[in-house]
């Protein structure tokens, strides 16, 4: 019983303090939930010995989009030239590009393919 009140004492305590610091959050521990980016669209691409299931992607542009690798056979991973985005084996992730051609390729020496794994990503 004792420990109970030592506890909500603390809690209260632990709330006024929060308060005071001027966060106008009152729900605790949620502050963190935010890290799923968002996005509106999902573009897969699909990797195989030795191709991209696609010979040119679309993306809008200036839009967060998550853009996932699966690798159907062979371990490959994706480039996007001239940009700092790579992604390697099955993995996603939310980029944003401006409009443009871009190239994809094949960042992982996969092999004796590999030199052909070159795909189009057309943003607009
Ligand atoms: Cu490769």
């Amino acid at each position: 019983m004792q420990r109970k009140i030592v506890y909500f004492l603390a809690l209260a305590a632990l709330t006024l303090a929060l308060s005071a610091c001027g966060g106008n959050d009152t729900k605790s521990g949620n502050s963190s939930s935010a890290s799923e980016e968002s996005y509106s669209e999902e573009v897969v691409i699909k990797a195989s010995n030795w191709e991209f299931d696609q010979q040119e992607y679309t993306l809008p542009k200036d839009t967060p989009v998550k853009l996932t690798l699966e690798n159907l056979s062979g371990a490959h991973g994706i480039e996007i030239v001239g940009q700092d985005i790579t992604l390697r084996g099955n993995k996603s992730k939310v980029i944003t590009l401006p409009a443009g051609t871009y190239e994809i390729k094949c960042n992982i020496m996969c092999g004796q393919g590999h030199a052909k794994m070159i795909t189009k990503l057309v943003v607009s």
